[in-house]
């Protein structure tokens, strides 16, 4: 197994976490989105798509999508399952993962995209070309509002999003959470519960 990644980068750090958490290590080879190494030759040639992090299993299945690649080494690693300790949890937890992705993460991608030289004509992942929408950063910014609210009503009685323990699901809103930083957005004092919340992660994870 060889994964291709770039630890700073919000999806690879969905992986990272999970990674660390289960005291995985895979053969790793850095590609710099800073660089633009997603582009080179030799990595279209690996992922076309040119998108972080990209898993190429031992006969050469290379796995895209980060949900499929965590989920992936979830089931190679079964210690401390991160997916559920039944099928409905893990209903819940893949479920609960696609709505960060959707609600939060996509969200400030598309106030941190929309904008600025680095993303020029780069508002989405990826080789495809296209223009920036200013416009669309408002919206991101009125999302990324309401993904607080609905989050802290999820963490305010309860640790954990699935069940009695740390499942991917608290792993990507607590990296979701750290993205919204990189649009200078702050978990608001209206949402106390989920700024708790978002400091005992840190602490469990040792930031
Ligand atoms: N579909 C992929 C998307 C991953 C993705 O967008 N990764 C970003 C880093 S966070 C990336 O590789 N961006 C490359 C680019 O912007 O060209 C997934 O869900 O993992």
């Amino acid at each position: 197994m060889k994964l291709y990644t770039f630890e700073a980068a919000p999806n690879p750090r969905r992986l990272g976490l999970l990674l660390k958490h289960k005291g995985i290590n895979i053969d790793t080879q850095a590609v710099d989105l800073m660089k633009k190494e997603q582009f080179s030759d030799s990595f279209c040639a690996i992922n076309p798509r040119s998108t972080l992090p990209t898993l190429v299993l031992d006969d050469g299945t290379v796995l895209t999508d980060t949900i499929a690649i965590c989920m992936y080494i979830d089931s190679q690693y079964p210690d401390k399952p991160l997916f559920g300790r039944n099928e409905l949890e893990r209903a819940q937890v893949i479920g609960r993962c696609h709505q960060i992705f959707f609600e939060g993460f996509t969200a400030v991608a598309e106030v941190l995209r929309n904008k600025g030289d680095a993303f020029k004509d780069r508002p989405l992942p990826g080789p495809l070309k296209m223009p920036q929408l200013p416009e669309l950063i408002e919206r991101g910014n009125l999302r990324i509002g309401a993904f607080y609210e609905a989050m802290n009503d999820e963490v305010a009685e309860r640790d954990f999003l699935v069940g009695n323990d740390l499942s991917q699901a608290d792993i990507d809103l607590y990296v979701t959470l750290g993205f919204c930083g990189w649009v200078k957005r702050q978990i608001p004092d209206t949402c106390p519960a989920l700024q708790n919340w978002f400091t005992n992660m840190k602490a469990r994870f040792g930031e």
